[in-house]
């Protein structure tokens, strides 16, 4: 797709010389990097994100709103901006209209990022994890608009999951009441994001790049299907949390935020921080890890879509 086609979005010239090839791109989201990683490693992890995907021979094409102008493949002060700008807002996909008309900058979430690459013709992304099933559900409502809009826009998705501090057999259900494909990948057990297993099983397992693009051809020749797909990648067991220091600080941290009176928007981040500083650090180890397998496998599974694969 050509900027004349698409004139609000920016994609750069990268990327858009790459998408005419048919050559592999990755879109990566950017509000992970402004508001889900501590700074400055926030940017030491964007850029290695991005010569990962290099490295495996595909092109990164991270997402942000930039001024207004939604931008498709960020240059090294794109990326530094994105990193340190501590105004950027956070944007879901029904943010994107109100930032373009009013000029505003942010850092796009999930359901941002799957929108804006898809329109630009882009077929995979990598992330940390979706968003889901908020805990309280009942109570609040509050779940991502990340799934609705996964169940209306033909992209693979890879991710660790969704973190546990979300209601993670709720998330699953949405998934499956959604239409949303969801492959274990080398695993019959959904990840838990810092954790290699949620314990919930998965429908379907797949042990190769090839496999997933396989799927996705698939997807096309039945037609019709505007749903995505999730390969579901867990972290490593070596770099995983400990599962006994996450179940306990996990419940610590419920406890501690229940006896403030901490719910709602505010409960997440309260739970991320306490769960990397009562870890001493290991969950946002765990998580950078997750990060990186998942854009490497996003990297590889492009490679194969575009019928460059071994
Ligand atoms: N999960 C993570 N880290 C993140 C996010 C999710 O482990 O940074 C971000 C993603 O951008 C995701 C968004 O799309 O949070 C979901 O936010 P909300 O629940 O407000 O839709
Ligand atoms: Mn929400």
């Amino acid at each position: 797709m050509t900027e004349s086609s698409l004139p609000a979005v920016r994609v750069s010239d990268e990327v858009r010389e790459a998408l005419e090839r048919a050559a592999p791109v990755v879109a990566l989201e950017s509000t992970i990097i402004a508001h889900g990683l501590p700074r400055p490693r926030n940017l030491h992890v964007a850029i290695e994100l991005e010569q990962s995907v290099r490295a495996a021979g595909a092109v990164p094409a991270t997402v942000a709103v930039l001024d207004g102008v939604p931008r498709i493949g960020l240059a090294k002060d794109g990326l530094e901006r994105v990193a340190s700008d501590r105004s950027l807002r956070k944007l879901g996909f029904r943010d994107l209209a109100p930032a373009l008309a009013s000029g505003a900058s942010g850092a796009t979430t999930v359901s941002a990022t799957a929108f804006l690459a898809a329109r630009a013709g882009i077929r995979v992304f990598a992330t940390g994890g979706l968003g889901g099933v908020h805990r309280q559900w009942t109570v609040t409502q509050d779940e991502s608009a990340d799934l609705a809009l996964l169940a209306r826009t033909r992209i693979t998705v890879v991710c660790a999951g969704v973190k546990s501090v979300l209601d993670v057999p709720a998330t699953l259900e949405r998934l499956e009441t959604l239409g949303i494909s969801v492959l274990g990948y080398r695993t019959a057990e959904f990840p838990g994001f810092y954790l290699t297993s949620s314990g919930r099983p998965v429908d379907w397992t797949v042990s190769e790049p090839a496999e997933v693009a396989a799927v996705m051809s698939a997807q096309d020749a039945l037609g019709g299907l505007d749903s995505a797909v999730i390969v579901a990648n867990p972290v490593p067991a070596a770099e995983q949390l400990d599962p006994v220091l996450h179940d306990r600080v996990l419940a610590e941290g419920l406890a501690a935020a229940d006896r403030a009176g901490i719910s709602g928007q505010a409960i997440t981040p309260f739970l991320l921080s306490y769960l990397v500083e009562h870890t001493g650090g290991a969950s946002l180890e765990a998580n950078v890890a997750a990060v990186r397998g998942n854009v490497r496998l996003g990297a590889e599974i492009a490679v194969h879509w575009a019928g460059q694969g071994a």
